[in-house]
């Protein structure tokens, strides 16, 4: 772990960001003003603050009494269903810490987690959304020795099921200190292993509670969630945790589509919610032919990738609602355009950070300030960004300047407003629409068939996803390369998550070079984009 140095935790104490807040005083400080608002809504079950929070004290003492502790890890890989509040507020009570993993992960990115983070128990569904949980529950298991639990949400067979949990009596809930790190979270990634972020309960809330205020929640806000519930933009920006803090109603959608969203903002007077681009152009081309009635929506975020300024002007006439760009990163800092901001920096930035005390520099290739406008590369230091990745302190050294900037990869200008323009990005990195695919990660995967030389990973434009993912492969053999459906096969089988897979796979002879000698990743981009304004 790299906690915040001393100066700089007591600043961000003494300018009142760092108010000593932790995960269990927000549910317990919720359910005592708010105790008999409905705080989640998953179909026809409607939890009240009252009735969340005690189901949390009676999943922790279920949870104690399989043997999880303070401190322990817990995996926890759930849908969006109440359940997933139930078990995070549960790990919260106990002091145990959840890592945040998303329903499309596999083996690849699940057994690492829990052999990286040594976690003694893991949560999932039975099955959702066709697969079967808990058949990569064996395969981790079976690789990981120290994984004690299987915790199951349904038909269980041979693991704990989660409704023997919740037959235990309350438990007291534990006391963290608010400067321990209370949960791990994902990050994008652009390195060969995924890495974990850890938060602490202190710089987490403060940018939870200021998100909550900049987004306008109060107990009347209802909050749609409708990107994985566990990604850090639903959960923090100002997500669900916002919602708690503000004493709103957090409305849990099965699936983004809008004939499965629209009818849920009809009915239960959704106000704001998030999406990622694709999903607001999908929402946009839907909502002409609507019959739902969408007027309750007010505030539409969208973040995750960079939204085009043509679909950004179309959100407010279209749709009836304001739009909010959000431009965060689950290492800390984020972006909001406000509710209130002209038109013209809502629809033409990605915000402006929370904190007065945010420190972006935009910087060039040696560290130097670029000149003010200019594009560069951000990076960042504050009350609520991380000073480290878990456990990674080789890819610490690099990801983060010597006085605790964190290197983001993005490359942005500074408006004379002072907001942030993402312009591109310079980490090895593709962004499928806002979900994240580090190159390196595909690339050791790929290297690891047998006919493969060498392999070269790199985003590929995409109308509708912005981004999707190139493989350039040289084979053994020219003369035996396997078909691009062989390697999708091969892949999986490995366990690498659907969204990671290359959506084409181009065999070459060889690599284009840099005039050092290393492979040109910007010659092939170049060259597949080429490739497919030829085809079009
Ligand atoms: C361009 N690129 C963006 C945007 C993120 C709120 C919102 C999003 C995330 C998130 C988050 C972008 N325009 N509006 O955690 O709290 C790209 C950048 C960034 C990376 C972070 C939140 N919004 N990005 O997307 O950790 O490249 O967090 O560094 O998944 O997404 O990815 P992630």
């Amino acid at each position: 772990m790299s906690p915040f140095p001393e100066e700089f935790a007591r600043r961000y104490r003494e300018a009142g960001y760092w108010t000593g807040q932790t995960f269990p005083d927000l549910l317990a400080g919720a359910a005592r003003t708010h105790g008999d608002r409905v705080a989640v809504v998953d179909g026809e079950r409607r939890w009240t603050y009252s009735e969340l929070a005690s189901r949390a004290a009676r999943v922790a003492a279920g949870l104690h009494a399989l043997g999880v502790r303070a401190g322990d890890r817990v995996v926890v890989q759930l849908p969006n269903t109440a359940e997933y509040f139930e078990t995070v507020f549960a790990l919260f009570h106990l002091g145990a810490l959840p890592v945040f993993s998303l329903p499309a992960h596999r083996f690849a990115d699940i057994g690492y987690f829990c052999e990286h983070a040594e976690a003694v128990a893991y949560v999932i569904p039975a099955r959702h959304d066709g697969f079967d949980y808990t058949g990569l529950a064996d395969q981790v298991t079976a690789a990981v020795p120290g994984l004690k639990h299987v915790v199951v949400v349904g038909e269980t067979g041979r693991y704990t099921s989660f409704d023997s949990l919740r037959e235990h009596p309350e438990r007291e809930a534990h006391a963290p200190a608010p400067d321990e790190v209370a949960f791990l979270q994902l990050s994008g990634g652009s390195t060969g292993t995924p890495k974990l972020i850890p938060r602490t309960h202190d710089d987490y809330l403060y940018s939870v509670r200021e998100s909550a205020d900049i987004c306008g929640l109060t107990q009347d806000s209802v909050y749609l969630v409708a990107l994985p519930a566990a990604h850090n933009f639903p959960m923090s920006s100002p997500g669900s945790l916002g919602v708690f803090h503000a004493g709103g109603t957090v409305v849990l959608a099965p699936s983004p589509a809008p004939e499965v969203v629209f009818p849920l903002i009809e009915s239960e007077r959704v106000t704001i919610t998030a999406v990622v681009p694709p999903l607001a152009l999908a929402w946009l081309r839907a909502a002409g032919a609507a019959t739902e009635d969408l007027s309750s929506l007010e505030v539409l975020q969208v973040g995750g990738a960079k939204f085009s300024e043509e679909a950004a002007r179309r959100v407010r006439p279209e749709l009836g609602c304001t739009l909010q760009q959000v431009f965060g990163m689950a290492e800390g800092l984020v972006n909001y355009t406000r509710l209130d901001d002209p038109e013209d920096l809502i629809t033409a930035t990605q915000g402006r950070p929370i904190s007065p005390d945010d420190e972006v520099r935009i910087v060039d290739d040696q560290d130097e300030d670029v000149p003010e406008g200019a594009t560069g590369h951000l990076l960042t230091r504050g009350p609520y960004t991380i000073r480290g990745y878990y456990r990674a302190p080789e890819h610490n050294a690099v990801a983060f300047t010597a006085d605790g900037f964190y290197r983001t990869g993005d490359v942005v200008r500074r408006t004379p407003e002072g907001y942030l323009v993402v312009e591109g990005r310079a980490k090895d990195q593709i962004n499928r629409g806002g979900e994240k695919v580090a190159a390196e990660e595909v690339e050791n995967q790929l290297l690891a068939h047998p006919a493969v030389h060498d392999a070269a990973v790199v985003p590929m434009p995409d109308t509708y996803l912005g981004e999707r993912t190139c493989a350039f492969v040289i084979p053994q053999d020219p003369a035996q390369a396997p078909r691009p459906a062989e390697f999708k096969r091969f892949l999986r089988e490995r366990g690498l998550a659907e969204f990671k897979l290359p959506d084409r796979i181009r065999i070459v002879a060889e690599f284009p070079h840099t005039p050092v000698g290393k492979v040109s990743k910007a010659a092939l981009r170049q060259a597949i984009a080429r490739a497919l304004r030829g085809e079009e």
